[in-house]
């Protein structure tokens, strides 16, 4: 198994050399799905270190745009150990990063791991303004709806977008989880969710037991 806590390390240290070099020797040793989903939250945390030495000033914008495109390579090799391609029998999510949020990584590995176990994802993307969720749930009789976003703003439109579904009468019929780094207890009373989740496979788990 890799040493998650370096990996942390040297994703925080954005050292991309290193990172490839650890997930190359991870993925050659043949693992299983539970091992990369810890990988997974390794690179994560990860983020974090990067979104701290953001805060601080030692990282600049350039650098968030630059640990975006690692994350995103790192979870594109680690995907099919996360499976991939499920029956989608298990039924529909309409998932999306809310208006005004535009970070998309957290919510492409949800998307992946919800296929994984058998939904059909309806990914409406990023910065969708509560209408497009409005529209996908029409569209798609979904039953659980997905929101997205790291922002502490985010919150606000996630509150919007709920508000949306309930006015538009599809509220009492839905189930709707909340994920991504901005996400709490709090915010899912206040936004009026039904769960909210930090962690892709937990959520997953959750979704499971609504179908
Ligand atoms: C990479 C990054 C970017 C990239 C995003 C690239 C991309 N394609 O997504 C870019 C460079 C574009 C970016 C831009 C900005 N960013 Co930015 N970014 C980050 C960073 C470093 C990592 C985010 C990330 O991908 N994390 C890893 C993923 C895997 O974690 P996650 O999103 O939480 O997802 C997991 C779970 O939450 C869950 N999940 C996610 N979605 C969903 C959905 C559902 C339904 C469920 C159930 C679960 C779930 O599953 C995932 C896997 O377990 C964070 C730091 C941090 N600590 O998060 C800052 C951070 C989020 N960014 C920040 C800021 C300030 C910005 C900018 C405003 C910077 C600027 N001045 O321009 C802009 C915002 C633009 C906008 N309008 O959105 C701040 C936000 C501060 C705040 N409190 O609001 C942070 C926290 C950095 C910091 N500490 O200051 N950013």
């Amino acid at each position: 198994m890799i040493d998650t806590a370096k990996l942390r390390q040297v994703v925080g240290e954005l050292d991309e050399d290193s990172v490839n070099e650890m997930l190359d020797q991870f993925i050659a040793s043949d693992p299983g799905g539970e091992d990369a989903r810890q990988v997974v939250e390794a690179c994560q945390q990860g983020m974090e270190i990067v979104g701290n030495n953001f805060e601080k000033g030692e990282y600049f914008v350039g650098d968030l745009i630059f640990a975006g495109e690692l994350l995103t390579a790192s979870i594109e090799k680690l995907k099919p150990l996360l499976g991939a391609g499920g029956s989608g029998n298990r039924g529909v999510i309409v998932l999306g990063t809310v208006e005004g949020d535009i970070h998309d990584i957290g919510k492409n590995i949800f998307k992946g791991m919800a296929e994984a176990a058998g939904f059909r994802v309806v990914d409406i993307g990023i910065d969708q303004a509560p209408a497009a969720f409005v529209k996908a749930v029409r569209e798609s009789e979904s039953k659980i709806v997905g929101l997205s976003g790291v922002l502490t703003l985010s919150i606000e439109s996630m509150k919007r977008t709920i508000d949306a579904l309930k006015e538009a009468g599809l509220r009492d019929t839905l189930k709707i989880a909340i994920g991504g780094n901005a996400v709490n207890p709090d915010a899912c009373a206040y936004a009026g969710a039904d769960a909210w989740s930090k962690n892709a496979a937990e959520a997953v788990k959750v979704c499971g037991s609504w179908v």
